[in-house]
């Protein structure tokens, strides 16, 4: 019996046991954009969401336990501890942006949050907002309510999932925009281990699951430009694309302007040169509360 099963694909990761009781998470290179994963890889993005998802890992093991047991030697690779998922994704925002905008424009609340009036797209909340959602059959991302979500996990483990989100979102928050980078909202998951505890999964706190806006361009009532993906975006809105599948290939100078954004938001966050994670990926656990080499 094979000890590595390949379990699923995501639209930019793949899914592996590893014997029964552990994961093995690879990030490729693929990039989507308007939900179409594009011909086209971006060399090293996958490398790049794993090391910061280690970093934030390392850095908030008090705040809450994950998943993370080791990064491979590839810098892509993960292996976890293997989980009971909850079935919603627990998402942040300290922002109103996407959906979340959506929702305040036309009924003033966002997933039972009452906001206050006036607030125009991309505006900072007075206070990060819990807003679960359900992967939806589309495999698009559905809203629900906080009673929606407490019928799917228990109203104890909700109460606990959203405590532990919003102190998780806080610290990655602040720590990123002390580095000029704005983490608008972001989604977790989690699971619960043998013991019943939840634990953080996933990747975490990186662009593909978040929102990383410019904190030096940040201009509220407009969509603010991405981090990472702007240069795509432009580029796929240029050539006409009717946003369906499939997309564009990228030009080389779209992929290595968009390469060296994802490189930046690494070096930014981590203080670490990607060369060095690179040549040694557990420098971005070193440094860390009990992450430390002797
Ligand atoms: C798990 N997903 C959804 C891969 C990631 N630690 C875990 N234990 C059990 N299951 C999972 C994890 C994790 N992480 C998470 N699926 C299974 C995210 N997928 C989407 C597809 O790519």
């Amino acid at each position: 019996m094979p000890d590595t099963v390949h379990l699923g694909s995501g639209k930019v990761r793949e899914l592996y046991a590893l014997g029964t009781d552990r994961l093995l998470l690879v990030a490729s290179d693929r990039i989507s954009t308007f939900d179409v994963v594009l011909p086209t890889e971006i060399p090293d993005k996958g490398r790049v969401l794993t090391g910061l998802s280690g970093f934030w890992f390392a850095r908030t093991q008090s705040l809450c336990p994950n998943h993370l047991l080791a990064l491979r030697p590839d810098g892509r690779s993960t292996e976890c501890r293997r989980l009971a998922m909850l079935p919603i994704e627990c998402v942040v925002r300290g922002y109103l942006a996407g959906s979340g905008w959506k929702d305040y424009w036309t009924t003033g609340e966002v997933c039972g949050h009452r906001l206050p009036p006036g607030l125009t797209e991309s505006d900072r909340l007075p206070e990060p907002i819990f807003t679960p959602a359900t992967k939806a059959q589309s495999g698009h991302d559905e809203n629900i309510t906080r009673e929606e979500a407490a019928r799917l996990v228990g109203a104890d483990t909700l109460d606990a999932a959203e405590r532990l989100s919003i102190a998780l979102y806080r610290f990655a928050a602040r720590h990123a925009l002390g580095r000029d980078i704005i983490i608008a909202d972001t989604k977790f998951e989690f699971g619960t281990d043998g013991d019943g505890r939840l634990v953080l999964a996933d990747e975490a706190l990186t662009p593909d699951s978040s929102r990383f806006w410019p904190a030096d361009q940040y201009t509220p009532g407009r969509p603010q430009p991405s981090y990472d993906k702007q240069f795509v975006r432009d580029y796929c809105e240029k050539t006409g694309w009717n946003k369906t599948y499939p997309g564009p290939p990228l030009p080389a100078d779209v992929v290595a302007g968009t390469r060296a954004r994802y490189v930046e938001a690494f070096e930014r966050i981590t203080g670490i040169a990607f060369a060095d994670y690179l040549a040694r990926p557990e420098a971005v656990l070193a440094g860390a509360a009990g992450a430390g080499r002797p």
